[in-house]
């Protein structure tokens, strides 16, 4: 856990031994206090070097360990023993110094960090706050705004910006393991008073209430109802206005509020969430750890709009070869020009030069004869899909893995019309697909599992989170969508309004409300999905009531505002009204509120007051109760799964957690109270009853989310 070398006859090097990360599991801090221990002891030792095995230095706390009571020694008395005792140390940053870490590097009186290495205070994303002196020793060292900065973000810094920063002392090319003990050497006879970052005094500006206020709205601002930012904020407030003694003290009162909260254990799950969906599996025994990928040098993209201009640019930037086809001239040197100007734009955001040179376009399918992969990213129309894949079926070489980027149709429908449906599947990107960072890889009965490990391991190479999912209307994400919109729009028949639906779920944590997200998305596209599926349009029965399809309850209000020709955003108009096409500033608009009223009266519904309360509970039980039958149809393989594609593809408020998450944590007996309770209310939505599995968690007690699957096993697969 940490291993003890005297070298050059009078350094004591200590290396943290705990792969992969170099965590400070209760093992790595007692073998560290006893290293140190003999250290400071051995009359040969003069200085101390800490260093991490396999060029990592270390990556904090052990964020296992947080779920169970505390054992071993603590961090804090550890780490002000390295900072006080008489003998020089040397951190040697290599890979990561983070969280724990950091503050491990920040009690050693130099840091010599490898230019490659990354720091950072990532605690707030955990939910808590670097409690091992991190928010009194910092301010200390690089002031308050600076500080305050790294560590209400939690963003990760490169050495040059620590040196610049005055965190690192040198920044070295070489093996820093090395240079530190050169550099311990000569610090032996140098004085460490100064060097104690917890005796300094923190340098204040004049005007700090004022910074911190700021910093406070900036910090409510971007994360709505998240508390480890503000209690971060305090903290560092403390190191400000407090002598170190008891700066410590209130940062680890401020840690107790949070370490135990709902909030920091949902961010927790989600660290480990989104790390497990990457670990696919089969039911035939293929899984990510025994299925080779092959290697992509060159993909093609067909179809050049919005979606497809996105995926050019990811895979661009991943550094693959990308051939782009467009059905028409003009199509295709509009495309053109806005995938360069996206590539250009992202290359200077990122100070690196923009890889125009991996591009070509064309307007001939011939010229993907030779590509290793082909995504499909046309018109959300099967018969054309058809159509593309017999096309490239002919034209590509027999080993082309052929990609849909389909939202939701059937991806083995498209397979069976191909000469190698082992080598389709899908990869359904979201928009803007170059931003959003979700991949859903959707895995058809017959794609084979090399198929399935190259499309994760290209969404990893993109960048993305890839999440592999069963073949099904809507996948998971868009499946899940249904019902969650559905409720918002029996909501408003029933009295609410667009702007107090989205408010609600606005103050849940979520950064837009489903009306605003659906005028940023565009309303034309679920009206032609409805049409097309014969909900809406001429081809319906004149004497089908208007409320109902299929034995359902339907609510056509959201057709009547597409007749008006109100498609969100792009045309000025949608749920809310906005200053001008393109315009971004919602405003509630009375057309809306008319159109409500009208509707109500024509179908003699008596508008009532409807809580937030009932809001949150219809939308999002609604949906957790999709996502328990997605379970149990075997679409998603565990509920870490929906998760993540709920956290990255729909914006939900990562401190819930995700919406299995976000129900495992109000009670899954009093989630399936409220949905009978809602269903008896209203017996015509199906989405509403709940699911088997629900029941039958709640029936076994309850388990806790991460051993849901053991309940779902037998049940029938589709991944
Ligand atoms: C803290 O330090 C609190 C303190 O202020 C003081 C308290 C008193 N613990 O991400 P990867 C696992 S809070 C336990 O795929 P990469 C991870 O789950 C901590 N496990 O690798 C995965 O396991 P598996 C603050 C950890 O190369 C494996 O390691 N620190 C930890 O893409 C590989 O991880 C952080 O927030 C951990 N701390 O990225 C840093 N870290 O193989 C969190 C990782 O079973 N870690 N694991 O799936 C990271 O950001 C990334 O893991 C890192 C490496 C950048 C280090």
């Amino acid at each position: 856990m940490a291993r003890y070398e005297l070298v050059k006859r009078s350094v004591a090097l200590i290396t943290l031994t705990n792969p992969p990360v170099n965590a400070l599991s209760s093992a790595v801090r007692h073998a560290m206090a006893k290293s140190m221990e003999q250290a400071l002891n051995d009359p040969k030792v003069t200085a101390v070097v800490i260093c991490g095995e396999n060029g990592r230095f270390c990556g904090g706390a052990d964020i296992r360990e947080f779920a169970g009571p505390l054992r071993g020694p603590p961090l804090v008395p550890l780490l002000d023993a390295i900072e006080a005792g008489e003998k020089p140390v040397v951190a040697a940053i290599e890979g990561v110094a983070l969280g724990g870490g950091f503050e491990l590097a920040l009690v050693c009186h130099y840091c010599i960090a490898h230019f490659k290495a990354r720091l950072g205070l990532p605690e707030v994303t955990l939910g808590i706050l670097p409690a091992a002196g991190g928010t009194q020793r910092l301010p200390r060292l690089i002031g308050i705004p600076a500080a305050l900065e790294l560590i209400t973000t939690g963003r990760h810094i490169s050495a040059q910006e620590a040196l610049k920063l005055g965190i690192v002392d040198q920044v070295t090319e070489q093996n820093a393991c090395e240079v530190a003990v050169e550099f311990a050497l000569r610090a032996v006879a140098k004085p460490l008073s100064s060097r104690r970052v917890s005796m300094l005094t923190t340098p204040c500006p004049p005007d700090l209430d004022a910074l911190l206020e700021v910093v406070t709205m900036e910090v409510k601002k971007k994360a709505r109802g998240v508390m480890a930012p503000l209690a971060c904020i305090q903290a560092v407030r403390a190191a400000a206005t407090m002598p170190y003694s008891k700066g410590i003290k209130r940062e680890s009162e401020l840690m107790a509020t949070l370490f135990n909260s709902g909030q920091a254990r949902a961010l927790q799950y989600c660290f480990f969430a989104q790390r497990t969906a990457g670990k696919w599996t089969l039911p035939s025994g293929a899984q990510w750890n025994n299925s080779k990928p092959r290697e992509i040098r060159s993909a093609a993209i067909i179809g050049l709009g919005t979606m497809g201009r996105g995926i050019v640019v990811s895979l661009a930037r991943a550094g693959i070869s990308v051939i782009a086809v467009e059905s028409e001239k003009k199509l295709l040197e509009t495309g053109k020009q806005m995938v360069i100007g996206m590539l250009e734009r992202d290359a200077k955001r990122r100070g690196v030069s923009a890889s125009l040179n991996l591009l070509k376009f064309t307007l001939s399918l011939q010229d993907l004869k030779d590509v290793d992969l082909v995504i499909e990213a046309v018109f959300e129309d099967m018969a054309l899909k058809k159509r593309v894949f017999q096309e490239l079926s002919k034209v590509c070489r027999p080993a082309t893995l052929l990609c849909t980027n389909t939202s939701g149709l059937d991806v083995d429908a498209l397979a069976g019309v191909t000469d190698r449906p082992h080598l389709v599947v899908g990869m359904h990107f979201f928009s803007p697909a170059h931003v959003m960072k979700l991949l859903e890889v959707v895995c058809g009965p017959r794609s084979s599992s090399e198929t399935i490990a190259t499309a994760m391991s290209l969404g990893k190479r993109m960048g993305k989170v890839s999440v592999a999912v069963g073949n099904c209307p809507g996948f998971v994400g868009n499946r899940m969508l249904k019902p969650y919109l559905d409720q918002a729009t029996f909501l408003l028949e029933e009295g609410a309004t667009p702007e107090q639906i989205d408010k609600a779920l606005e103050d849940f944590g979520f950064a837009m409300g489903v009306f605003r997200m659906s005028d940023l998305a565009g309303l034309d596209v679920g009206w032609r999905i409805r049409k097309e599926s014969g909900l809406t349009g001429p081809d319906v029965d004149p004497k089908n009531p208007p409320r109902r399809r299929h034995g359902r309850r339907y609510c056509p209000i959201p057709d009547m505002v597409c007749e008006q020709g109100r498609f969100g955003q792009k045309t000025g108009r949608g749920w809310y009204m906005y200053d001008k096409p393109g315009g971004t500033n919602a405003k509630p608009d009375p057309l809306i509120q008319n159109l409500l009223e009208m509707y109500r009266s024509r179908y003699a519904i008596q508008p009532r007051n409807i809580s937030d309360k009932e809001i949150i509970e219809r939308c999002l039980f609604a949906l957790a109760n999709e996502g328990f039958r997605i379970l149990e149809d075997g679409i998603a393989a565990r509920p870490e799964d929906i998760d993540v594609i709920y956290l990255f593809g729909y914006g939900f408020p990562r401190h819930r957690g995700g919406p299995m998450f976000y129900a495992s944590m109000v009670g899954l007996e009093r989630v399936l109270e409220r949905l009978e309770h809602y269903h008896q209310a209203h017996p015509d939505v199906p989405h509403l009853e709940p699911s088997p599995l629900l029941k039958k968690l709640v029936a076994c007690g309850s388990p806790s989310v991460q051993t849901w699957r053991e309940h779902i096993k037998t049940m029938h697969s589709h991944l």
